[in-house]
């Protein structure tokens, strides 16, 4: 705490890399600490200099305590209309993951990014510009740009020691990790999203060689403060940085306070850092949703489900089936590790403890139970907020009184009908996963829940339809990874145009993308029940109108009932060249109007061709020789049945 005394003065801890350093601690017992923890915590004192270091418990008198110094400073707005939440603006500089300043740091290129046609033939890697599949950057490089932030990066501001879990502590999927920060909002975000517990140190204790992904957070805002700071909200908006270190299973964040810039755990830890322990020790760490449907019958399936960012994980995983008979419960909404156990079956947990869900567009119609689940314990993030005390934003016109004065997220007095608007496009909620009321009763259990339908998506507004199912394992990672979608908020991308984001992992790969598919393809192993994977879009737009030719939402159920009679075996699909169609009627569409069947299922052949096409230059100049060969011939043999379309 900023006005608390030091209470323990730790002299000459040494450092790994030699040399000690003086730790002033302002809360926790220091020496308690894992022995590599303490090194860890020491090399980032020496190298901050904070003036002092709280490492956190995770009670709820801190969270009292740190939200109170919040609301002082003006950071964080209690919401008088709802229980126990805040509302807080950013820097509008600071307002989504900034893709181009996240990179890879490994000692060659072809480790982290593919070498595609476009990257061959130069001589250094150093030379080669950056592809779409992630960014690298050399050990060197990172050394110097490191060096021209962290140095005194925490002065005058105190270092936050978070032990936190993803998955259940100590469960056999699980992983720890140890995040540093000088952000307190951080510290509350990460309380939602991960487990924070000192349970945590017993863990890495416990574990072979005190195993810990080492998470570095600042934003880069030492005092006396240098630059002026916008809604409270201090950043170093212009240098932010996110560095991984696959190797160490280390990340290193600098400047941004905001979402997956500086909730480490989630896509810099449980995405990219995670890919690569996965690969080592042979599972999956996806983008994916995890979700359970019961049918009429009463029976239960789970489903993973890809889709980019802000393309619909959040909904479909909370969704209120449409269609009598049908229950959906959720088990995570963003991120699923899975991995095949000794039955061959695949087992999927979601490593987080909360959600971090998109604002805009979520109503009492389209997702009422993430609703329900953000009226307690929430913090808002660029929302609007009403004169009395609530939250608005976009989507959200017709549930308010049309006449409430809002103030915008960026502080301006507002009403709807007004130009302009009350929330960011990529406003956030952040909530504990367990208050959601259709949360599994299985949601945290240590070997996850049995997977048996895998499925990819994205926003397609021409040629893709409603849904399709792959052949087989090989033909539908091909279907992965030509994944495409229209850009979203969800990052620094212009919102709009359509581009690739494979297996809806373009920005979350923690190594190279053709490798990652080889470690897919390994999947296939006898013994081993693969599950079906489909192919969904619920965006398709009708050519002449411009609106969506699908309800989506609540009526995505009728899609899934549709998946469940195929993984029962149902002559439910017809072949095509794209994979199995839905025979015609075979998915209920009773009580919807104007559903136009053949347009939502319609493959025109001219869209094929060019698509087909695209995706090969786009394995070809990104992937190479980088891609399995495997993937070359499915979308060979796609291209072939096209020609038949
Ligand atoms: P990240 O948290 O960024 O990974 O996003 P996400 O994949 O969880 O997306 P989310 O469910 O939050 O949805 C993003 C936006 O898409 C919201 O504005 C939703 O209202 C909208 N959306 C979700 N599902 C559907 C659907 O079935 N149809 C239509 N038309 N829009 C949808
Ligand atoms: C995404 O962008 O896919 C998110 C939000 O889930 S963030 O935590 O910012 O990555
Ligand atoms: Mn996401």
């Amino acid at each position: 705490m900023d006005s608390k005394d030091i209470i323990e003065e730790v002299d000459d801890v040494t450092l790994p890399e030699g040399g000690v350093v003086h730790v002033p601690v302002v809360k926790g017992f220091f020496l308690e600490l894992p022995l590599k923890v303490q090194e860890f915590v020491a090399t980032y004192v020496d190298l901050l200099q904070p003036k002092g270091v709280y490492i956190c418990d995770g009670s709820e008198e801190e969270e009292q305590e740190i939200a109170d110094k919040l609301v002082d400073r003006g950071l964080l707005i209690p919401l008088k209309g709802m229980e126990k939440c805040f509302a807080c603006r950013t820097d509008p500089k600071d307002v989504a993951r900034v893709e181009n300043k996240t990179f890879i740091v490994t000692e060659k290129r072809s480790e982290t990014v593919p070498t595609g046609k476009k990257y061959e033939g130069y001589k250094d890697d150093t030379e080669i510009p950056h592809g779409m599949l992630g960014r690298w950057m050399s050990r060197s490089v990172a050394e110097e740009e490191m060096a021209s932030r962290l140095p005194g990066s925490m002065r005058g501001r105190v270092m936050y020691i978070i032990p936190f879990s993803m998955g259940p502590v100590g469960g056999p999927a699980s992983k720890s990790g140890v995040q540093i920060t000088d952000f307190n909002y951080v510290i509350l975000s990460m309380r939602i999203m991960t487990r924070v517990t000192p349970e945590v140190w017993d863990a890495i204790e416990e574990s072979p060689d005190q195993e810990f992904v080492q998470c570095i957070h600042t934003i880069g805002a030492p005092r006396p403060l240098q630059r002026k700071v916008i809604n409270h909200w201090p950043d170093d908006a212009e240098h932010i940085m996110i560095a991984h270190f696959p190797l160490q299973r280390r990340v290193i964040s600098y400047g941004s306070g905001y979402g997956g810039n500086s909730l480490l755990g989630k896509k810099c830890f449980a995405l990219r850092i995670a890919s690569c322990m996965a690969r080592d020790e042979g599972w999956l760490a996806e983008h994916m949703l995890i979700m359970s449907v019961t049918d009429r019958k009463g029976v239960e399936k789970f489903f993973a489900a890809a889709f980019p960012s802000a393309c619909g994980k959040t909904n479909m995983a909370m969704m209120t089936p449409s269609i009598p008979g049908f229950k959906v419960q959720v088990i995570g909404d963003d991120i699923a590790w899975m991995r095949f156990d000794s039955n061959g079956q695949l087992r999927a947990i979601n490593p987080e403890n909360g959600f971090f869900g998109v604002a805009p567009g979520t109503n009492w119609k389209t997702n009422p139970v993430a609703m329900q689940t953000a009226q307690k314990n929430t913090i808002f993030t660029n929302v609007g907020i009403t004169d009395d005390g609530k939250v608005f934003w976009e989507g959200m016109e017709k549930e308010i009184d049309p006449n409430t004065s809002i103030t915008t997220w960026t502080g301006e007095k507002w009403k709807i009908g007004m130009e302009g608007k009350a929330a960011h496009p990529n406003s956030r909620f952040c909530v504990p996963a367990s208050q959601c009321p259709v949360i599994h009763p299985l949601w945290e259990h240590p070997d996850g829940v049995p997977i048996s339908g895998i499925i990819f998506g994205g926003r397609r507004p021409r040629g893709v339809p409603l849904v399709f199912e792959s052949f087989d394992w090989k033909h539908g990672v091909m279907i992965g990874a030509a994944l495409k979608s229209e850009a979203t908020a969800a990052a620094e991308h212009k919102a709009g145009g359509v581009m690739h984001d494979p297996m809806a992992m373009r920005p979350f790969f923690g190594y190279n993308f053709g490798k990652y598919l080889d470690h897919w393809l390994s999947m296939d192993q006898p013994g081993r029940q693969l599950p079906k994977i489909f192919h969904v879009n619920w965006f398709r737009l009708d050519q002449k109108t411009g609106k969506f030719l699908w309800p989506g939402f609540g009526d995505n159920i009728r899609v899934v009932d549709w998946m469940i009679k195929r993984i029962d075996g149902e002559d439910v699909a017809v072949e095509s060249p794209v994979g199995w169609l839905p025979k015609k009627g075979s998915i209920d569409t009773s009580g919807l109007d104007d559903v136009n069947w053949d347009e939502l299922f319609s493959l025109p052949k001219e869209y094929w061709m060019e698509d087909v096409e695209e995706t090969k230059s786009f394995f070809e100049d990104e992937v190479g020789k980088d891609m399995p060969q495997a993937v070359y011939d499915e979308l060979e043999k796609l291209k072939k049945r096209v020609q038949t379309l």
